[in-house]
């Protein structure tokens, strides 16, 4: 079972990624990524949609157009877990 990261682990990993902030009133770190054009956005999100399946861990997303607003947590453990880093960390990497 995947564990939910202390306090400070979780603010150790998210000082290294960059554009995630820490979503107030709830555990769950968000970052808002923003495109060229539809098209660019939409191929984006089909490849994190496919990393999402592979890692069994899936984002909340919001699309509008050209920007997508992402919420990661994990709810399995009502927190913020190694998976949401990983994640994270691909969504930064592929931009
Ligand atoms: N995605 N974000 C997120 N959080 C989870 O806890 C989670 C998930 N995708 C699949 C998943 N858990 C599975 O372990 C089952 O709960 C279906």
């Amino acid at each position: 079972m995947n564990k939910k990261l202390s306090t400070a682990d979780r603010n150790a990993a998210l000082i290294k990624l960059q554009g995630w902030k820490l979503v107030k009133g709830r555990n769950a770190i968000t970052k808002t990524f923003q495109f060229k054009n539809f098209n660019a956005t939409f191929s984006w999100m089909t490849a994190m949609a496919l990393h999402a399946e592979k890692l069994d861990h899936h984002p909340e997303w919001f699309n509008v157009y050209n920007k997508v607003i992402v919420t990661l947590s994990t709810h399995d453990v009502s927190g913020i877990s190694i998976l949401d880093i990983k994640l994270a960390n691909i969504m930064n990497n592929t931009k």
